[in-house]
């Protein structure tokens, strides 16, 4: 096994399956989210599952690093303010309203939309900082959804926003905010339907902690993890490409695509290599992967396209 230095080995090689899973839920926020797995279909439940033919060769980063070192500026946009402030966020009940260009709009509950049984999915997840992990999503296929409430002829790209909640999300108050809310995302609508692009509600096999998005976000695992968007309420098909919010913020720094390219560098630093998180102190960074590792999957969807162009 990889070096790691002896405080950071995750509490579930250390501690029984049991006792780590109560005492992780009376973290998370002071027993009402233990209370809350006690209901069926509520926080900490095990989620049912089904193997995916995606990603089963990887090998997941531990989960201490994936549910403590996170991106999530409504919380903050320390890596540590996630974790440490979004235990409280309330994610049931939950709904997400579909409109725009659809046959069949309307306010959906979390229970519908997710099916029974799911998939685990293995994923590398690259964050455009140039850090990367593997990670082990249970989720299904966007294109589910989308099917069910059927894109009209006109749709061609898919918007997607984030809860505001200032009350429950203290990186939303005060004066100065580091990004526009809602956090706000988009793909083309083709991107949308590929069987890689799903909404996870999950990982390593139980409910997603709230700092990774709970209790529903998008997982494109051949592009930069900020389009990956969390915690989602709203999703909507559209006409014309959708603002995002990176690219609201510096828009000759992030693109609308953010395919990981390891050719084509961020302005102010190269995206060749990346450093993979929970490799311990002595891990060397490692190449960055055409499409993260999807080329043979997805390169069909940008045939003919300038990458360097459409960044
Ligand atoms: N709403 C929202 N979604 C977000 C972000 C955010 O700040 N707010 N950060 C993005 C970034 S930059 C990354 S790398 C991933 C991180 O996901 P993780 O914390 O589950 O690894 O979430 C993405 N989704
Ligand atoms: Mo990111």
């Amino acid at each position: 096994m990889a070096y790691r230095p002896v405080h950071k080995i995750p509490s579930s090689e250390i501690t029984p399956k049991s006792v780590y899973l109560n005492r992780r839920s009376l973290m998370a926020g002071a027993g009402a989210a233990f209370a809350a797995g006690m209901l069926p279909g509520h926080a900490w439940a095990k989620l049912e599952t089904k193997p995916s033919k995606y990603g089963a060769d990887l090998k997941p980063t531990a989960e201490e690093y994936i549910t403590s070192y996170n991106n999530f500026y409504e919380f903050g946009t320390g890596k540590a303010d996630p974790s440490e402030n979004a235990g409280s966020l309330t994610t049931s009940p939950w709904s997400v309203k579909v409109d725009g260009l659809v046959a069949k709009p309307g306010t959906l509950a979390l229970e519908d939309i997710v099916p029974k049984v799911q998939e685990d999915r293995t994923y590398r997840h690259r964050c455009v900082e140039a850090w990367s992990m593997v990670i082990p999503w249970v989720g299904f296929q966007l294109s589910d959804l989308l099917t069910k409430v059927e894109p009209l002829g006109s749709a061609k790209y898919v918007a997607f926003e984030t809860l505001v909640r200032p009350d429950e999300m203290p990186g939303q108050k005060g004066f100065f905010q580091p990004l526009d809310w809602p956090y706000v995302e988009g793909l083309r609508l083709d991107e949308a339907m590929h069987p890689l692009t799903i909404l996870a509600t999950g990982l390593y096999g139980e409910e997603l902690p709230n700092q990774n998005g709970a209790p529903l976000r998008l997982v494109v695992p051949w592009k930069y993890g900020f389009k990956s968007i969390k915690s989602i309420v709203r999703i909507t098909l559209t006409e014309k490409e959708p603002p995002t919010t990176w690219n609201k913020a510096a828009s000759n720094e992030y693109g609308f695509y953010s395919n990981v390219n390891p050719n084509v560098d961020h302005p102010r630093w190269s995206q060749a290599t990346e450093r993979p998180i929970g490799g311990g102190l002595l891990s060397q960074r490692q190449p960055t992967l055409m499409f993260n590792g999807y080329e043979d999957e997805v390169a069909s969807l940008y045939t003919g396209m300038d990458l360097k162009k459409y960044f």
